[in-house]
């Protein structure tokens, strides 16, 4: 028998075709319940830090798209952590598999509800992992499911990552974004 997960999870994937809208290069790659199928697409894919520069991989669950516009993330935002161009050879792999860990399997409690998807950047100026919540409102679920998501993938307690809320990055496009909370 297989192992039920909590949700269904979808996986996108985005690739930077100029003759096309942002939205137009978000593609679906599969949906799975199972922790089975988790892991069977999961070995089957490239590695994060093998994707060309541009693109992303999103993971969001039930029929939530991974763009701000959808119902579940317009008044919501993500915790982002940026990292330098050196971790994608060691840490960037590391820290997306335990981000997906984290999400399929539920890691923040009476939070996780909260929890909207996860997205990997793969830039040249540096990779960008983030994971999303649904409401930016909920302060005191925001800040549980940023320890704990710093916890889990053993970010020193020397660095802060901050959590931006999406209609101020939907302006803000090109400059940084303000952090509305910082663990
Ligand atoms: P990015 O890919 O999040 O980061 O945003 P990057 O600047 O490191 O590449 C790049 C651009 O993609 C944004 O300025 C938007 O034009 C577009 N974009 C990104 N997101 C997450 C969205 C979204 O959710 N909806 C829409 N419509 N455009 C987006």
């Amino acid at each position: 028998v297989k192992h039920p997960l909590q949700n269904t999870w979808t996986l996108w994937y985005f690739e930077n075709d100029r003759n096309k809208s942002w939205e137009e290069n978000q593609r679906k790659i599969t949906s799975f319940r199972y922790a089975e199928d988790f892991w069977s697409l999961y070995n089957h894919i490239k590695p994060a830090s093998d994707l060309r520069q541009g693109s992303d991989y999103s993971l969001f669950k039930n029929d939530i798209c991974p763009m701000w516009e959808d119902v579940a993330n317009k008044n919501g935002g993500r915790w982002l952590i940026n990292l330098e161009k050196k971790q994608r050879g060691n840490e960037l792999d590391k820290y997306w598999l335990e981000m997906l860990l984290c999400l399929i399997g539920e890691a923040f409690d009476e939070h996780s509800e909260e929890v909207c998807g996860a997205v990997v950047n793969i830039r040249a100026k540096g990779d960008k992992l983030a994971l999303w919540t649904g409401n930016a409102q909920n302060s005191q679920s925001v800040i549980e499911i940023g320890r704990k998501l710093k916890e889990r993938l053993k970010i020193g307690r020397n660095v802060t990552i901050g959590y931006q809320i999406h209609k101020d990055t939907m302006v803000k496009s090109g400059s940084v974004t303000k952090n509305t909370y910082t663990v």
